[in-house]
């Protein structure tokens, strides 16, 4: 059965029962805390915490979908058997329609009588101190005759959520086999019962169904394949790619080649942060191949599956990679000859072989069979990659006055990677001493200005008096709490007057644009801020105010450290 034919007979199935079928989504997502669509429940997370009403919007409380997909977290798999950065994923979903007894049946009744599959095996969560052991999955699967049924834990059975926060749940897993030895975990079946934010789990009201399996491994299944660039998804690449590069930089090359394709299509281009930074490092490996091959794999991607995404547009993409191509080659070779000078090359050295040559990480990890680059991690790379953008982030900041793009008064002031490091730990702790000061005498509370340097926080506010001892230790201990509970920074770019409706805090004085951002840590701290902060409140180190003074009628002053 070919990949289009699977893709039509997963959607009318569930048509057939009675499942409103939904397009796939955008690679790039509305969710801002995510990169890229990652999963095919993501654009329907509203309907699980009940904002969106699916009944309205499809008819139907029950969705089916094809879903692009993308995760860069699996980049440095591709080339094995199975791991891929597009793919494609199809998946059923439930907003309070049905739960673990339809989903299971559905799913086996898909596999087993559709398809014509055995199941080898399930896996269900085997529980924890908060999540209870999944008995009931278990005992659906042994009504339908699965005798193999397997328990794990929270990290292979327990899904989600996709970027801060959202619904997440249990999960049960279908495990495949084929005669060729092809075999694969081809579906998850989450049962979406919590919501996690700022680390923590809540019982969602309304529980919901979420699946996903990945197209391409399911053919691998049913074309009997050992692995998933033999199905017809890849094989007619596999073709065009030069008979003697080697198995794994095919593999790569195909791959990469469909991620550009979908990527251009759906908007994104090259560029150094972000979305279109994934794109460049794609764009960029492939190149370096030097197969020459692009453009036909680009033609053949489009008609391959141009049918089913007839957004797919040659005409985008082709120009686009020649941009890049054209860009990347003057510098490729000179990139190159300098890589050749190293004997063993660290992240300082790779960072500055992509910052004055374009090399990406991938590149030079690859470089002579990553001979040279053997102890080069991708985290001390990307380490040395922030540490770049902060300063120059921070530069910027400098720029513009200071304290974020959005304060006026009180400034943050960072010299190189070191101090910026320790004024985002003390701006952090700069939000979290206000909204304490809120709690510990009130919201007349309110900023007057803020000045922030690797040294301490100076924050100033409207407050009659001087603050008693006692005051200024329960300050200081609430603030210690909250850095101790380890919540989570979040930050949501809204419109500015969303934001002031929100009860995020501002500035009064400041003329903010019409899009800001607010930064948040549980419900204790929210204000409207140009960043950076730490991702993490545990990472702000001990707090303690030094001095509390009065500077003008009706306005004090805080000095205040923080300690690692
Ligand atoms: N959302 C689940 C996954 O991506 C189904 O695996």
């Amino acid at each position: 059965m070919s990949a289009e034919e699977l893709r039509k007979k997963f959607l009318e199935f569930f048509k057939s029962k009675g499942h409103a079928v939904v397009p796939s989504s955008s690679l790039l997502p509305d969710d801002p805390s995510v990169l890229l669509t990652t999963a095919g429940m993501q654009q329907f997370k509203k309907y699980y915490t009940g904002e969106a009403d699916a009944m309205r919007d499809f008819g139907s409380k029950n969705t089916a979908s094809v879903q692009k997909s993308f995760r860069t977290s699996d980049i440095d798999e591709v080339g094995d058997d199975s791991h891929l950065t597009f793919f494609e994923m199809l998946g059923n979903f439930s907003f309070s329609g049905y739960f673990k007894k339809e989903s299971i049946q559905y799913a086996d009744e898909f596999i087993t009588k559709e398809l014509g599959v055995p199941i080898s095996f399930v896996t269900i969560f085997g529980g924890t101190a908060e999540v209870p052991k999944d008995e009931e999955s278990r005992e659906i699967w042994k009504s339908l005759g699965i005798s193999d049924i397997r328990e794990m834990g929270m990290e292979d059975n327990f899904w989600g959520p996709t970027g801060n926060e959202g619904p997440c749940g249990p999960t049960t897993e279908i495990y495949c086999e084929n005669k060729a030895g092809g075999r694969a975990e081809i579906w998850n079946v989450v049962f979406n019962e919590y919501y996690k934010k700022d680390g923590r789990l809540q019982k969602l009201k309304n529980s919901g169904v979420d699946t996903g399996m990945g197209l391409e491994r399911l053919a691998m299944i049913v074309q009997n394949k050992k692995n998933i660039f033999e199905t017809d998804l890849f094989s007619s690449l596999m073709e065009i790619l030069p008979a003697e590069m080697d198995i794994k930089t095919k593999r790569i090359a195909a791959d990469h080649s469909r991620a550009i394709s979908f990527l251009v299509s759906d908007g994104v281009a090259p560029s150094n942060k972000e979305a279109g930074y994934v794109l460049r490092r794609l764009m960029r490996r492939l190149i370096s191949y030097g197969t020459g091959k692009e453009s036909q794999l680009f033609k053949e991607i489009v008609a391959n599956y141009g049918g089913f995404y007839p957004e797919l547009n040659l005409e985008k993409i082709l120009p686009v990679f020649n941009q890049e191509n054209e860009k990347f080659s003057r510098t490729l070779s000179s990139g190159i000859k300098e890589l050749s000078k190293f004997q063993s090359i660290d992240a300082k050295a790779a960072f500055k072989l992509y910052e004055s040559y374009g090399l990406p990480f991938e590149v030079i990890k690859e470089y002579e069979d990553g001979e040279r680059a053997k102890n080069l991690t991708r985290e001390a790379f990307e380490d040395e990659f922030r540490k770049h953008q902060e300063i120059s982030r921070a530069g910027q900041e400098k720029k513009f006055g200071g304290h974020g793009l959005l304060l006026d008064t009180g400034e943050l002031k960072a010299k190189d990677a070191e101090e910026l490091k320790k004024v985002t730990r003390l701006h952090t702790a700069t939000h979290l001493l206000q909204a304490a000061l809120r709690k510990v005498l009130g919201d007349e509370v309110s900023q007057k200005g803020s000045d922030i340097t690797s040294e301490r926080t100076r924050f100033d506010f409207s407050f009659p008096r001087k603050l008693t001892p006692e005051e200024i230790k329960k300050v200081e201990e609430l603030v210690n709490s909250v850095i101790s509970e380890g919540f989570n920074v979040q930050v949501e770019e809204m419109d500015l007057e969303e934001a002031k409706k929100s009860g995020a805090l501002y500035f009064f004085k400041e003329k903010y644009p019409s899009r800001v951002k607010v930064y948040s840590v549980g419900s204790f701290s929210k204000e409207l801020c140009g960043g950076p902060h730490v991702p993490n409140t545990s990472e702000v180190g001990k707090f303690a105010i030094i001095k509390e003074e009065g500077i003008a009628s009706g306005v004090r002053r805080i000095r205040a450290e923080v300690m690692p």
